[in-house]
């Protein structure tokens, strides 16, 4: 166990339990967001409804993980050896306990999680027994469902405890299943797509290099930068997002980290969400297929006006809450810029920057016309030569689970109760609008149909 950082967890805990039983007890009736009925019909958007420590999400901004934005956090987070990136094991120390650890701290994390990365045989066999077409979100989603007998906390609880005690044993599953996640997703990649090698993960490595390892590709030392990157990019997004905000709701029924953590995979499986990254980068190869090559900004424009005119969405592009270009999308260009600005996929993903954001804005409906990490994330992982597109959710998966589960310890060590919110009939609603309107017409539902 990584007792340094159960320590800070239980002090930040602790002095975070008094500030919110201060600020219920005396503000409980302070308003923070009221809701219309728009809002409610088009998915609760703009409603604040949760609080969520781990990290922020400004809409101009980006993303502020404990309050620091990503060129921030890649400075103030210890290295991995030999690296520029941080150490997995830092980033999850921050998102726990809120503080910046040191070399040491974030080492001590690491060794914690290679303590607990071997993963039991009948996981293995679970996801051996699925056809070979699974999806691979599905095959992660399933590895960690059958992780479930190893709950501690699902033990615990059987056998009789109380409140105080349960993030604890919230915390022990969080570091045993995110210690397995690199050895999971490598069992998955080299399974469907490397005729099933299985290399077990190397001591000496970081969390981020093992699986670039376990995968056979820590040879290239850029490709085992970018999994740093893109580990520390993708892991939080503040609460309301769908993998997180399902995440959430399942474990308010105190249902253990691995329940948890698989509904939020699921969420994250789909097409407006996580899967985005394989569905942007099959629409980026399938520009090159249509143009025989890199378009010129003209061509793309057409196409792209022409696009949506049918309708399509361009993957990539738009997000519920951000209203700037990503700056995960700006980091991982970074990379790219750095190390291999004439790659062609890379090259059509800056040209499809500088087209689609004004079609999009054209429009005049799309409230963020600008890309998020979807954009590029995928391109960058193809130039590395690991081209099974639909992997790449599940990268971002296992990267996010280290928010899910910092945040779900969070709410369980908070004493957060059920979240359960209050639904009606539509019935309900149109009597509700005439009772305070009477000039409203008479309700639909009552309305003969012509
Ligand atoms: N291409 C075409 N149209 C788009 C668009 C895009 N990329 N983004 C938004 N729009 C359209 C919407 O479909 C909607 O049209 P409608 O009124 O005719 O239904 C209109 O613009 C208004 O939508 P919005 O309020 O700007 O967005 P939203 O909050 O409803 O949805 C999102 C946000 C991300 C689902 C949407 O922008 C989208 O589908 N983008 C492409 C998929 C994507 O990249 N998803 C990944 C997001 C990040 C992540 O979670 N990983």
């Amino acid at each position: 166990m990584s007792h340094r950082m159960k320590e800070r967890l239980a002090y930040h805990l602790n002095e975070q339990r008094q500030r919110l039983d201060y600020l219920k007890k005396h503000y409980g009736q302070f308003k923070i967001s009221e809701v219309t009925l728009e809002q409610i019909i088009s998915g609760i958007r703009g409603v604040t409804l949760l609080i969520t420590d781990t990290s922020y999400v400004d809409p101009h901004q980006g993303i502020r993980i404990r309050d620091f934005t990503i060129p921030e956090l890649l400075r103030v987070l210890p290295k991995a050896r030999n690296s520029a990136f941080p150490l997995a094991g830092g980033l999850y120390y921050l998102l726990m306990t809120g503080e910046v650890p040191d070399e040491t701290e974030a080492w001590e994390v690491e060794e914690t999680w290679k303590e607990r990365m071997a993963v039991p045989e009948h996981v293995f066999r679970v996801i051996d027994a699925m056809p070979h077409q699974t999806h691979p979100m599905t095959l992660l989603s399933q590895a960690i469902l059958a992780l479930q007998t190893e709950s501690i906390f699902a033990r615990r609880y059987e056998e009789g405890i109380s409140k105080p005690a349960f993030w604890g044993y919230y915390l022990e599953d969080s570091l045993n299943l995110t210690a397995k996640l690199p050895v999971l997703a490598a069992y998955i990649y080299n399974r469907k797509y490397r005729q099933g090698e299985h290399i077990p993960p190397h001591p000496d490595l970081d969390w981020s290099a093992n699986f670039a390892y376990m995968i056979g590709r820590s040879d290239d030392p850029i490709f085992v930068e970018l999994m740093r990157l893109y580990f520390v990019l993708h892991s939080d997004h503040e609460g309301g997002n769908v993998t997180a905000y399902s995440a959430n709701v399942v474990s308010s029924s105190l249902a253990d980290i691995y329940f948890t953590a698989s509904a939020g995979i699921n969420g994250l499986a789909g097409p407006l969400h996580g899967l985005a990254n394989q569905e942007c980068t099959r629409w980026l190869l399938r520009v090159l297929h249509h143009f025989g090559g890199l378009p010129s900004e003209e061509q793309l424009e057409t196409y792209v006006r022409e696009q949506v005119e049918r309708g399509m969405t361009i993957p990539g592009y738009g997000h519920a809450v951000l209203r700037t270009v990503d700056p995960r999308f700006t980091a991982l260009a970074d990379l790219a810029e750095t190390y291999f600005p004439q790659d062609t996929l890379y090259r059509l993903v800056k040209r499809v920057y500088a087209v689609v954001p004004r079609v999009l804005a054209s429009l005049g409906k799309v409230k963020n016309p600008w890309p998020n990490v979807d954009a590029i994330s995928g391109a960058l992982l193809y130039h590395f030569g690991v081209r099974q597109l639909d992997f790449y959710t599940v990268l971002f998966g296992i990267s996010r689970m280290l928010g899910v589960t910092a945040q779900t310890v969070w709410s369980r060590g908070l004493y957060k109760p059920l979240e359960r919110p209050k639904s009606i009939t539509s019935q309900m609603l149109e009597a509700m609008i005439a009772q305070a309107d009477e000039t409203a017409p008479a309700p639909l539902a009552s309305t003969p149909v012509a």
